[in-house]
Parts: C-alpha cells; structure tokens; sequence
C-alpha cells in the first residue's frame, strides 16, 4: 500500500506546475457497462489514482491554485440508503477525508457550489481528455466542458491535464517500482504454471486458464489486459486476443500477459514449445532475436532515448533477418518486425503514451519494457520477447529476469 503522504506530495509537485489562477480538475473512472443492468469490473483511472489513492467511482479531484492559496478538495457519492442494499454502503466525507488526508471532502451535490467559490475570472482549467479519445464528437468530455463553460464562464481555457501529469508519471517512486515488482512475481508464477501444463491438442484458452488461476489466487481480479495466448501462426498477430484455437503438432506457444498489482502492470512475453524441446529450426530463429533483445537491455542507462533504442533494435534485428535470407536491406525490416521496441510501464501497461509515442530519454526510476520480435505468419511462427526494465542510476535493472527466457532455462520448466 502506497501511504497517504505520498499522493499528498504528489499533489504538491502538481500545484508548482499549475499556473497562478488555474483548477486542476480530475474525475474518477466511471462505469464501463457490458450489457444490461451489468457492468465490467470497475477500474479506477490512472491519474485520479496517482493524485488521490482513492479507489472508488464518481468521485472528482479539484486543485486551486491563486496568488493567495492552494486549495484541495475531493468530491464524492454521498450514501443512498436504497443503493446501499445493492452494492453496499459509501463512506462518509469524514471517512474518505481520514482515508485520503485530503482537508476538504464534499458531496457531489454540493459541487456547484463549492466551485463555484473559487472559480476566478480567467482561470485555466487542467482537464483529463484521456479517458475518451479526442476524436470522440459529443462523447463525455465535450458535454462535461459544454456544462461547465455555461455554469462557469469565468474558466478561460482547457488544457490538457496529462501536460503536467505525465512528467510526474514517467518516473516511479520507491512504492511504485515496488508495486511493478509485485505485478512481475505474479506474472512469473502464472507463466510458470502455463508453461509447466500447457500441451498439444489443448485450446488456447486453456492455457490461459492456467495462467489466470494464479492471478487469481493472487488477488488479480482482471488483468492488466487482455492476456495474449497465441499458437502458432497465430502469434504473429501482433494483439491477438480470441485464444480459441487448439494447439497443434508443431506449434510453438507465445503468452504477452500482465498481472496488476495496485494499479501498476507487469506485461511479458515468453515463448516455448508445449511439453517438447525447440527444434532446430526453432532455435535458429530464437536464440538470436534473444541476443537482440539481450544486447538493446544491455544498452540502457540514463540519457539514452526510447527513440535511439528502436533505432538500435531496427538495425540489429534488420541485419539478422538479413543473414537469415528474409529480406535484403535493413529497411524492409518492418516486414517481419512491424512495432516498436517498447514502451513506459506503470499505472498504464502503455504507459504516459500519447500519439505520436512518448519516447523520452531515459532517466533513473523510469520503467519500460523491450520486446523486439519477429513474426513470419508464412511459416506459422511469430516471437518475442518481452520484460519489464528499470532504469538505474548507471544502468538498469531486469525487473522481470526470473522468468526464463533462455531456450534451456524453458525447457526446463516445461519439463523435457
Ligand atoms: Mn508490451
């Protein structure tokens, strides 16, 4: 658990960012409905978790900041005796002020009012556009912007929250690395048990039944995404996610899954034969992707960029499909090796990313994966390799190097 503190000063570093006269304003995740009367399982949103450690639905965050003061407040739902028989009943503003160590909690009736207060002329206002794409024409945002123009025209503009927020995101503090770290034990023991039972002839959601079992067990309600557990031809389909086919002779297995722990996200990827050894032909297109991905982790320390890594990983892998006869120039690369190296781990399994991909030089306490691959759909095979990588103060970390990679160290675990 992440003390209360923290997101305190979390909040400090936020308000030096905002300019004099602006609202920062934050709401909770809502509600994703699946079908009638249900819901999927509630996840908080990201940002509104880093700023508050608050976990629970319509709720919304407020940051003032004037000449004169900073001021914090957290509304939230207040109790409805008839919900309260459905789906239980809601802490009290005293409580949540107790839980958060945020000084003013209200009701969100009350939120006009309270505003409304503190609203000045020209004010800007901090605004989270990311839970809904930009392009979406009357989604949420727009409406929610509409309301708040015509109940407070003194708001000057809008910007976007993730302005100030992303920086602050983009490099983990000693709880968070702690939570990613949690995240990865997960995921290696449910890796663990999929690569121990998965066989020829099984479905590709009963591989995953073996992986989630554990994430479970584990207190991992949903996963961080939706597990990828490809056969075959399928694992060249870089985000397939059906995992209804059956296993066939001759298939290898590819897993890129996460756990989630507090929020934060593990997201690895491993390959391996079901209950046999690579064969040679296998082999000879694993072990040096292998190489690649070891060589591009290797080259990771602060200064360098997420930008230079692809670059690196471009050429290195270019110059082996090269050797290997598939292409005949490094920039036909993308052929067989259509995505980019890696990307930010956190709160977010894409972490901080915006488009085009934030891809920031590195620095000590950022986390992010490498995951080169190479996929030939022709011959039914797609690889990668993908861990989980903190950036230390001369190098980095392999958050993630428990969970064996190395051709022996699989067959080991699949036990052949
Ligand atoms: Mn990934």
């Amino acid at each position: 658990m992440i003390p209360k503190e923290t997101f305190k000063k979390r909040r400090e570093k936020v308000f030096k960012m905002m300019e004099n006269n602006s609202i920062l304003l934050l709401d909770s995740a809502s509600f994703k409905e699946k079908n009638n009367e249900n819901n999927y399982i509630y996840r908080q949103s990201s940002n509104f978790f880093y700023l508050t450690g608050y976990k629970e639905p319509s709720s919304t965050l407020v940051l003032f900041k004037s000449l004169k003061e900073e001021r914090e407040m957290l509304f939230v739902e207040e109790n409805n005796p008839y919900y309260e028989v459905w789906t239980g009943k809601k802490k009290s503003d005293k409580e949540v002020k107790e839980e958060t160590g945020i000084e003013n909690v209200f009701y969100n009736k009350d939120f006009y009012f309270h505003f409304g207060n503190f609203v000045n002329k020209g004010a800007i206002c901090y605004y989270d556009f990311s839970n809904e794409r930009v392009t979406e024409f009357l989604g949420y945002n727009h409406y929610k912007i509409l309301k708040l123009r015509e109940h407070f025209p003194q708001i000057k503009s809008f910007l976007p929250v993730n302005n100030i927020i992303y920086p602050l995101r983009a490099v983990k503090d000693k709880y968070e690395i702690e939570c990613i770290k949690e995240a990865i034990r997960i995921t290696k023991e449910g890796i663990f048990n999929c690569m121990k039972n998965a066989k020829e002839g099984m479905f590709e959601y009963q591989v995953q039944a073996d992986l989630e079992y554990i994430f479970l067990k584990n207190g991992v309600l949903v996963p961080a995404f939706p597990s990828i557990v490809a056969s075959g031809k399928n694992g060249a389909t870089l985000h397939y996610t059906s995992n209804n086919q059956k296993v066939k002779k001759g298939d290898l297995i590819l897993v890129d899954v996460g756990a989630e722990y507090e929020l934060y996200s593990a997201d690895i990827t491993r390959v391996f034969p079901p209950k046999r050894k690579f064969t040679e032909r296998e082999k000879k297109l694993y072990n040096p992707l292998l190489e690649v991905q070891e060589k591009i982790i290797d080259s990771i320390k602060p200064g360098i960029s997420l930008k230079e890594l692809n670059e690196k990983t471009n050429q290195l892998i270019g110059k082996l499909l090269i050797s290997l006869k598939y292409i005949k120039d490094v920039k036909d690369v993308k052929k067989y090796y259509p995505h980019s190296v890696g990307h930010m781990l956190g709160l977010d399994t894409h972490d901080i990313s915006q488009t085009p991909r934030y891809m920031p030089e590195l620095k000590e306490n950022m986390v992010l994966t490498i995951e080169p691959g190479i996929y030939i759909p022709e011959e039914g095979i797609g690889l990668r390799i993908e861990d989980d990588i903190l950036v230390t103060k001369k190098g980095c970390e392999n958050l993630s190097r428990e969970i064996p990679k190395s051709v022996k160290g699989i067959e080991k675990v699949v036990g052949v």
